[in-house]
C-alpha cells in the first residue's frame, strides 16, 4: 500500500468518526466495489467476502439477475405506499408463499421490523383466538438471542450492551436457555402465545442448538397451544444447507420470519409469513410500512427468491459448508478450540488462551479475507452461497497462514 492511496482508506475513517455516531466497530477497510464473492477498496486492493453482510448477501454482490431486476423497476415504478395497489407485490407475495408453504405474507423493510410484526400477530392472536386476558400475553425467548434493535426487541437481550441506558423497557417476555426444551415447557402458563427462536444462534456465537431441539419445542408448542415463531433472518434462504434451517428438525413453524437475503443485498426486504389463523388477527390500520411492499423491493425481492431456487443455493451451501468445516477443522492450530456451524454458516471459536477473536480477523483482512468476530471468541464465516470451491480454497490458504501460526 502506498502511502498517499493508505491516506485515503483513512480519510474516509476519518470523516465517519467526525460526522457519524460511534455505534461500531468496523475492519479499517473502506469498499467501494463489489462482484460476487469478491470486493475492492479505495486504494485497489482486492478481498474475499466472508461475512455477506451478515447472510443479506447469500446471492453474492451485485447478481446480474438481481441487479436487472432492479434496473428495469427502477424505469417503471418505485414507490406507492400501501394507499394504493401495486402490481410487484401481489406476485412477490404468492411466491413468497408458494416457496415457503405457508398461505400469507405481511411485507416489511428490516429484519426488526419483521420481528415487530411477529410480535404484534402473535399477541393479537393470543387475545383474538387463544382467549388469553387482556394485556398479559407472555412471549417466551432465548438466553444469547439477538432478534434487532428496537426497544421492545433489546428490552429482552441477554446482552447486557444491548440494553444498558435504553430502559424502560416492554413487559411481557421471559427467558430460557437455548435449546433447553424442559425449560421451555416449564415457562410455559396459560398466557402464554408464543415461543421466538433462532433456528440457530448467529450473533449469539454461531450456535447449533442440541439434537432434535427444535422437534421437541414444536411438539411442546402444539401440545399447550403456543405459537412457534421461527427467526430466519439470518439462518434462512439456503444459509444453513437447507432453505430453511428449521427444516434440519423436519419441523414447521407457526410464524416464519424473513430478511437479509430476501433482498439479494440490494435493498432491506422482510416479511413475517403464516397462515390464516395468525395473520388475519390484522384489520386495516392495525400494522403497516410506509415501504413495505414496494414495487422496488418487491420486484428485486422476486428476483432474489428466484435466484436462490434456481441456483439451487441451500444444496450449494450443505455441500460447499460441510467441505469447507472439514477443511478448517483438518487446519493444524494452537489457538482453534472449536469449529461449528450448518451449511456456510460457519463459526471458528478461538481459545481464550490464545486471546480474541478480533486479531486474527485483522490478519486475515491483511491477507485478503474479510470475516467479522462475533462474541469475543468466535471468527463468522459466511461467504456468498455462489461462492465457487476455488475461492474457498483461497479463504482456506489464508485462514492456515492466520490460524497455523
Ligand atoms: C447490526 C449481529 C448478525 C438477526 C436476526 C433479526 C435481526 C438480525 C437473527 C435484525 C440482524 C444483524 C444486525 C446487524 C449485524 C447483524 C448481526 F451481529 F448484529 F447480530 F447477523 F449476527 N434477527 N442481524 O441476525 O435485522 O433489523 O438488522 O435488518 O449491525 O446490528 P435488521
Amino acid at each position: 500500500m502506498t502511502t498517499a492511496a493508505a491516506s485515503k482508506t483513512k480519510g474516509y475513517i476519518a470523516e465517519v468518526d467526525q460526522f457519524s455516531a460511534h455505534n461500531y466497530h468496523p475492519l479499517p477497510v473502506v469498499l467501494e466495489r463489489g462482484e460476487g464473492a469478491w470486493v475492492w477498496d479505495v486504494d485497489g486492493n482486492r478481498y474475499l467476502d466472508m461475512l455477506s453482510a451478515y447472510s443479506a448477501l447469500n446471492q453474492g454482490h451485485r447478481h446480474p439477475a438481481i441487479i436487472e431486476a432492479a434496473r428495469k423497476q427502477l424505469d417503471t415504478l418505485t414507490l406507492t405506499s400501501r394507499a394504493f395497489h401495486n402490481d410487484q407485490m401481489g406476485p412477490f407475495l404468492r411466491e413468497l408463499c408458494q416457496a415457503t408453504g405457508f398461505e400469507r405474507a405481511l411485507p416489511m423493510n428490516t429484519g426488526a421490523e419483521a420481528v415487530e410484526t411477529a410480535i404484534k400477530m402473535v399477541r393479537k392472536w393470543g387475545y383474538k383466538v387463544k382467549g388469553v386476558e387482556a394485556d398479559k400475553a407472555e412471549i417466551i425467548v432465548c438466553e444469547n438471542n439477538f432478534h434487532g434493535r428496537t426497544t421492545t426487541i433489546v428490552g429482552f437481550s441477554s446482552e447486557p450492551q444491548y440494553r444498558d441506558g435504553f430502559g424502560p423497557f416492554t413487559p411481557g417476555f421471559k427467558e430460557i436457555p437455548y435449546g433447553d426444551s424442559a425449560a421451555l415447557e416449564k415457562a410455559i402458563t396459560k398466557n402464554t402465545v408464543g415461543f421466538l427462536v433462532e433456528p440457530l444462534q448467529g450473533e449469539g456465537g454461531v450456535v447449533v442448538p442440541p439434537a432434535g431441539f427444535l422437534a421437541r419445542a414444536r411438539a411442546i408448542c402444539t401440545k399447550h397451544n403456543v405459537a412457534l415463531i421461527a427467526d430466519e433472518i439470518q439462518t434462512g434462504l439456503g444459509r444453513t444447507g437447507k432453505l430453511f434451517c428449521y427444516e434440519w428438525d423436519s419441523i414447521r413453524p407457526d410464524i416464519l420470519i424473513v430478511g437479509k437475503a430476501l433482498g439479494g443485498g440490494v435493498y432491506p426486504v422482510s416479511a413475517a409469513i403464516a397462515d390464516s389463523e395468525y395473520m388475519d388477527v390484522f384489520h386495516p390500520g392495525d400494522h403497516g410500512s410506509t415501504f413495505g411492499g414496494n414495487p422496488l423491493a418487491a420486484a428485486i425481492a422476486r428476483a432474489s427468491l428466484r435466484v436462490i431456487l434456481d441456483e439451487d443455493l441451500p444444496a450449494r451451501s450443505a455441500k460447499l459448508g460441510a467441505w469447507f468445516m472439514d477443511r478448517l477443522r483438518a487446519i493444524k492450530s494452537k489457538h482453534v478450540e472449536e469449529v461449528r456451524g450448518r451449511g456456510l454458516m460457519i463459526g471458528v471459536v478461538i481459545k481464550e488462551s490464545s486471546g480474541v477473536a478480533r486479531p486474527f480477523c485483522e490478519a486475515l483482512e491483511h491477507n485478503g479475507v474479510l470475516a467479522k468476530e462475533t462474541h469475543h471468541q468466535v471468527i463468522r464465516f459466511a461467504p456468498p452461497l455462489t461462492i465457487t470451491e476455488e475461492e474457498l480454497e483461497f479463504a482456506l490458504e489464508r485462514a492456515t497462514e492466520v490460524l497455523g501460526k
